[in-house]
C-alpha cells in the first residue's frame, strides 16, 4: 500500500491541500504542525521542505521512490487528477481559463492574503494590498453573478484552489457587503462533506477584524 502523509497547519494553503486530500477519498495520514511553536523550521521538518512552510505531502511511490511536494496546488493537482478528472475541462479553451483562474488564486489572491498577515505591523502595507487584494477578488468571482460555480456551470478545479481565502475572509467579506455572491458560492462548497472535514482540521477563519 502507498503510504501518504500531509502535513499541515490550519491555514489556508493547508486547506487548499486538506480539501483535495478529503475529494480524493485516499488513506492520507495527517500529521498537524504548530507553526506558532515553530515546529516548521525543525531540522527534521527543513529536510522535508527546505521552505519551512505548510502544506507539505509525501508519498511513498509503488517505485520506492518517495514523492514531496511542497504547494498546495500541485498537492491539489497530484491527488485530484486521476481520481476527480470532473474538475479538469477536457476543452483546451476551457481547462486554459479554470488553469488562469487557478493561477490567479495561487499567485494573486493567495500570495496577497499570506501577506497581509505577514505585513501586520505595517498598516499602510497591508492597506495597499487589501486595496489589491479586492480588487483581484472581486474580477476572479465576477462570473459567480451569472453563474453556480468560478469558471461556469460545473465545478472545477478552480473552486478549489479559490475557496480557502474566502473561508478566511469570509467574516470580512460579509462585513464589507457587495460580496453576497461569494458568500453564497462559499456557502455551496460547505455542502460537500468533503469541504467541511478539511475545514474541521486545516482551516483559519479570521474575524471581521483580523488582518
Ligand atoms: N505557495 C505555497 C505557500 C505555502 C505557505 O506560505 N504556507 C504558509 C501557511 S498558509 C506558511 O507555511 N507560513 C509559515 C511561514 O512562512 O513561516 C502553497 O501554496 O502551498
Amino acid at each position: 500500500m502507498r503510504a501518504r502523509t500531509l502535513y499541515y497547519a490550519p491555514s489556508g494553503n493547508s486547506l487548499r491541500a486538506a480539501i483535495a486530500a478529503e475529494l480524493a477519498g485516499l488513506p492520507v495520514e495527517k500529521i498537524r504542525l504548530d507553526v506558532a511553536a515553530g515546529d516548521h523550521r525543525t531540522p527534521a521538518f527543513l529536510e522535508l521542505n527546505a521552505s519551512g512552510t505548510v502544506p507539505a505531502y509525501l508519498e511513498r511511490l509503488p517505485s520506492g521512490e518517495e514523492l514531496v511536494l511542497t504547494q498546495s496546488a500541485a498537492i491539489a493537482d497530484h491527488l485530484l487528477l486521476p481520481a476527480r478528472p470532473d474538475l479538469y475541462p477536457d476543452d483546451p479553451i476551457e481547462r486554459v481559463r479554470v488553469q488562469s483562474s487557478v493561477y490567479a488564486a495561487m499567485s494573486d489572491l493567495a500570495m496577497q492574503n499570506s501577506l497581509m498577515r505577514y505585513l501586520a505591523f505595517s498598516p499602510d502595507s497591508v492597506q495597499f494590498l487589501r486595496e489589491r487584494f479586492l480588487r483581484m477578488l472581486a474580477a476572479s468571482f465576477e462570473g459567480l453573478k451569472t453563474q453556480p460555480w468560478v469558471c461556469g456551470p460545473r465545478m472545477t478545479i478552480a473552486d478549489i484552489a479559490h475557496y480557502p481565502v474566502v473561508h478566511m475572509r469570509g467574516a470580512q467579506l460579509e462585513a464589507m457587503g457587495g460580496f453576497s455572491h461569494v458568500l453564497d458560492w462559499a456557502a455551496r462548497m460547505r455542502e460537500l462533506e468533503a469541504v467541511r472535514r478539511a475545514a474541521a482540521y486545516a482551516g483559519l477563519a479570521l474575524s471581521a477584524q483580523g488582518t
